[in-house]
């Protein structure tokens, strides 16, 4: 069924560490509708939104962090800038009484864009498990 081929056509992207389109984002080459930026991160609407609330937050430098996978501990700082800006984030949305934090790493989580990023999920009521 299609859910399955998305699936699979996402789990097939590797992990290059070539630019990626995120970086277009950031360099605003490519528009996206902003919702938070500072110095270090920037937070936008998912292009193909899960729910009413769906927002990526990325790193503006990427350093090598493709992917959560290769964290190394000089990475420390910008995953907690990161978790700390969906915070942020869902606050401006209005869902901090209920919101989702994802990141899918690798082939086998179906990461799709290999530049890091955070998806906040919410305005609606999440499931458990996720698929
Ligand atoms: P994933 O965790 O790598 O699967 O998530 C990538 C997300 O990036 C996915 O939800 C896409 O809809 C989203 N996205 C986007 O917002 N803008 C784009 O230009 C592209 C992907 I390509």
């Amino acid at each position: 069924n299609d859910e399955e081929a998305s699936a699979r056509e996402a789990a097939a992207t590797t992990d290059t560490g070539a630019p990626t389109i995120f970086d277009k984002i950031i360099a605003k080459e490519i528009p996206s509708t902003i919702v938070y930026e500072d110095d270090k991160v920037l937070a936008f609407r998912d292009i193909n939104p899960e729910a009413p609330v769906h927002v990526l937050v990325i790193p503006k430098f990427r350093d090598g962090l493709t992917q959560l996978g290769k964290a190394e501990a000089r990475h420390w700082d910008i995953l907690g800038e990161l978790l700390y800006a969906a915070k942020i984030v869902a606050e401006k949305e209005g869902i901090l009484d209920g919101f989702r934090v994802v990141i899918n790493s690798g082939p086998a989580a179906c990461q799709s864009v290999y530049h890091l990023h955070l998806h906040l999920l919410g305005g609606r009521q999440m499931k458990w498990p996720p698929g």
